[in-house]
C-alpha cells in the first residue's frame, strides 16, 4: 500500500495525523481523521497515516521511550478510528457474498488491528467474513473449518513466534484430510516467504489489500497463490 503521494487527503492533514498518532493524542487524531474524511480521504489513506504513526510508536517502544500502556493506548485510538461512523459507511460491501473467509489472529497473539482492517477490506470486496477473534489455536481453526467450510482461512500473525502456531494449523488440516479443500493466507509482521515454505500455507501478504486481492483471485479465477 503506497498512497501517500497522489492522495485526496492533503499532505499537511496526512502529516498531522501521523504526528498526533505518534504522540498518542487521542482527541486530536479523531478530530483530524474526521476532517480528512470530509476532505475526501479514503479509508486506505487514513489507515496508512495511522500506521506510520504506529511504526514510530513501535520504535519508541523498542527504545524504551514508550511502555506497554502506550502501545495499548495506540491500539485503542486505532480501534476508535475504525469505528467512526464516517469510516463505517465505506466499510460494508453490497450484494451476494463472493466467498467465505474464516479470519483470526493466531494463538498467543493479541494484536487485532491488522485483522480488523483486513475484515473491512474483505467486506468491502463482498466477502462474507467470520471473525473468530484473537489467540485462536490450530484445533479451534480446524473445528470451525469443518463446521463452516470456508473458502479461505485468513490468519493475522504479528508476533514473530506466530510462525510455529501457523504451521500447527496447516498440520491439523492435513491430518484431518481437508487441507486441499481450503486456501490459507497469512498476513502480519512475522510473515515472510521462507516462513510460508515452513508453514505450508498457500500465500502471505504484507498488507490487507494485497491479501484481499489474492483471496479474490482464488475465488473468481480459481487462480494459484503467488
Ligand atoms: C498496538 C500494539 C500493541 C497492542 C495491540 C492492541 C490491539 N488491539 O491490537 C498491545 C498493547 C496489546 C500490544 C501488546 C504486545 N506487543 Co505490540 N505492538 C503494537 C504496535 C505499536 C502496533 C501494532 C498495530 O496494530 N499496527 C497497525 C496494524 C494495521 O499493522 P499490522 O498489525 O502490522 O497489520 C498490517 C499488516 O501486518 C497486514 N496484516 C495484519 N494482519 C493481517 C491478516 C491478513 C489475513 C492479511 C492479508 C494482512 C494482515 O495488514 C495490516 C495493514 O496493512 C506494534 C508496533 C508496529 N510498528 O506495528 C507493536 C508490536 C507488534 N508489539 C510488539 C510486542 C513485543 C508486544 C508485546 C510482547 C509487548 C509486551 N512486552 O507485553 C505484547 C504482546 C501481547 C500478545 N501476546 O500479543 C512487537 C512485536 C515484535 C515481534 N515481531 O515479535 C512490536 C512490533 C513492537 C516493537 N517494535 O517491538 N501491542
Amino acid at each position: 500500500m503506497n498512497i501517500s503521494t497522489n492522495h485526496a487527503m492533503n499532505t499537511t492533514t496526512f502529516e498531522s495525523i501521523v504526528e498526533a498518532m505518534k504522540k498518542i493524542e487521542e482527541k486530536k487524531v479523531l478530530k483530524l481523521v474526521n476532517y480528512a474524511i470530509r476532505e475526501g480521504a479514503s479509508q486506505a489513506q487514513i489507515v496508512e497515516a495511522i500506521q506510520l504513526g504506529l511504526d514510530h510508536i513501535g520504535h519508541y517502544f523498542e527504545e524504551g521511550r514508550y511502555g506497554v500502556t502506550d502501545l495499548m493506548m495506540a491500539g485503542i485510538i486505532f480501534e476508535e478510528v475504525l469505528k467512526l461512523p464516517s469510516l463505517k459507511l465505506i466499510n460494508e460491501g453490497s450484494g451476494e457474498p463472493i466467498g467465505r473467509i474464516l479470519l483470526c489472529t493466531i494463538e498467543r497473539d493479541l494484536h487485532d488491528i491488522g485483522k480488523s482492517i483486513f475484515k473491512s477490506a474483505a467486506l468491502m470486496s463482498n466477502f462474507e467474513v467470520i471473525d473468530l477473534g484473537i489467540n485462536i489455536t490450530a484445533q479451534e481453526i480446524l473445528a470451525e473449518t469443518i463446521k463452516l467450510k470456508p473458502d479461505v482461512i485468513a490468519i493475522s500473525s504479528i508476533l514473530a513466534e506466530g510462525v510455529r502456531y501457523i504451521k500447527a494449523v496447516n498440520d491439523a488440516l492435513v491430518a484431518a484430510g481437508i487441507r486441499d479443500q481450503v486456501k490459507i493466507i497469512v498476513g502480519g509482521l512475522s510473515t515472510h516467504r521462507q516462513a510460508i515454505e515452513y508453514t505450508g500455507v498457500d500465500a502471505f501478504a504484507h498488507d490487507v489489500y494485497e491479501g484481499v486481492k489474492q483471496c479474490k483471485t482464488w475465488i473468481t479465477e480459481g487462480g494459484e497463490a503467488h
